[in-house]
């Protein structure tokens, strides 16, 4: 990746340009980059933005110049899913999300008069500015570290959502969590909240495992050094209610929906790459356990992201301990520390 000046439009009517304090790294931006996830190039990544509303267009409403807004993913606002105030179901938001323009095919960056594509998650945030449309900010209240925020738009709500709204687990009832990055963490933080009696974190990496106590684990497992099955087994016997695959890995699946008890729900919400197939025991299945997955934690953002904040107010969700600053000049180093998992949340400073 390189950093490079590129011409940014003025705002049509409903969108706002927002001046980034820091945008997180996601596993996304790994997938797009290398394209194991299709996009179309050359773009600007970064999908995890926070910042400054410095202008808006004619039509904006809801933000103003000088409000401290966290960006987060696109959807259509016209159809059923979002109507009924689940946008994260929009089947319109991968069209929108992913295919680098607005609506009507324009590009919001260009070069040398040449298109760049913006608009990733509608957003391109791994860059000094941000043209988007209004709906797409939420407004934070001071307090919030802003440059830290980003990861409020993705990587939380996607892990805290998994929890919260879709497991929606009992008091005193049991989860496991696989993959202890933001997003895992960001789960296990939640099924605390929830007030499970055990949350076992499972992770090859033995520092991830130390990290998640801050988040609220009530038990570890080294994924490389025990069979994750056996051993939640032997926490709980008979399996967890409730399994949250954060990790991405085929095998990270299959291990979590056999670690849930005969009636217990496994979601996925760890991105593979596009093809990607996952083993299930039929039998297990038939028993009377649940699969299903949900991106974006099912959040409607401008609800679930104050909500998060509130969280984060009382201390439920150490967002700072997983994070480490880079310079926007250093993001392939941060990439880097992303990929090999030697730092949890990279977050880039322009
Ligand atoms: C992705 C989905 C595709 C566009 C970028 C963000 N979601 C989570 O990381
Ligand atoms: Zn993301």
């Amino acid at each position: 990746m390189c950093v490079e000046t590129v011409e940014l439009d003025d705002p049509r009517p409903t969108e706002i340009v927002v001046e980034i304090a820091g945008c997180g790294v996601c596993h996304t931006d790994l997938s797009f980059r290398d394209g194991s996830w299709p996009y179309p190039m050359p773009a600007v990544l970064g999908h995890e933005g926070a910042g400054t509303v410095i202008a808006t267009g004619s039509a904006v409403r809801s933000v103003a110049v000088g409000d401290r807004v966290v960006l987060s993913f696109g959807f259509c606002g016209a159809c059923d899913a979002c109507l009924s105030g689940a946008p994260a179901n929009c089947p319109n938001a991968p069209l929108i999300n992913m295919r680098g323009t607005r609506d009507d095919g324009s590009t919001t960056l260009r070069k040398n008069g040449e298109p760049v594509h913006g608009s990733f998650n509608t957003q391109s945030s791994f860059a000094s500015h941000v043209l988007t449309e209004e709906r797409y900010a939420t407004k934070l209240p001071d307090g919030v570290p802003l440059e830290l925020a980003g990861t409020l738009g993705c990587g939380v709500p996607t892990g805290a959502g998994a929890v919260l709204n879709v497991l929606r687990p009992r008091p005193g009832s049991t989860v496991a969590v696989f993959g202890l990055g933001a997003v895992g963490l960001s789960a296990v933080a939640a099924a605390r909240l929830s007030g499970c009696s055990r949350v076992i974190g499972v992770d090859l990496n033995p520092a991830r495992l130390e990290l998640a106590r801050e988040f609220g684990v009530t038990d570890i497992i080294e994924a490389g050094a025990e069979d994750p099955i056996s051993a939640i087994h032997q926490i709980v016997p008979g399996g967890v209610d409730g399994a949250i695959e954060a990790s991405g890995a085929k095998k990270a699946l299959s291990d979590a929906f056999s670690s849930t008890s005969l009636t217990g729900t496994t979601v996925l919400v760890g991105a593979a790459p596009v093809g990607t197939t996952y083993e299930i025991d039929s039998v297990s299945l038939l028993a009377g356990r649940t699969l299903r997955g949900c991106t974006m934690g099912l959040a409607n953002p401008r609800v679930f992201i104050p909500q998060l904040v509130r969280m984060w107010g009382q201390g439920l969700l150490p967002i700072e301990k997983m994070s480490t600053k880079f310079k926007l000049s250093e993001i392939d180093a941060a990439l880097a520390a992303a990929a090999d998992g030697s730092v949890v949340k990279p977050v880039l400073i322009p």
